[in-house]
């Protein structure tokens, strides 16, 4: 019988492009890590100006957990890591997670 295009038909593959997972990067407060260090982590890992880490900074101090920004989670665990590793060197106990959003 002729050929027909059915023949040799897969599943079409459909792009259905879904957006990423999105995490929360959170810093703790703690009793030691000076506010300078935190605002300049702040800075430096999570692109803020002085004035936006100023305030991130003093809600994590006055609340115990503020959010630094949200990511895609490879991107949230990047920026986890280095903040992590970034007060590892200079021993300071900040601490920071991730969580859904
Ligand atoms: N609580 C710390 C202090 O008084 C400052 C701090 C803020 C630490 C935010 C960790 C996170 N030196």
């Amino acid at each position: 019988r002729p050929k027909r295009d059915s023949d040799l038909a897969v599943a079409p593959q459909v792009a259905k492009p879904k957006p990423p997972e999105l995490f929360k990067v959170l810093l703790l407060n703690d009793d030691y890590t000076p506010m300078e260090f935190v605002v300049a982590v702040i800075e430096r890992f999570f692109s803020k100006t002085r004035e936006q880490a100023t305030q991130i900074m003093l809600k994590v101090h006055t609340e115990g957990v503020g959010v630094c920004g949200v990511y895609p989670q490879d991107i949230a665990e990047t920026k986890m890591h280095q903040v992590l590793e970034s007060a590892r060197e200079a021993q300071h106990p900040l601490q920071c997670v991730i969580e859904a959003a």
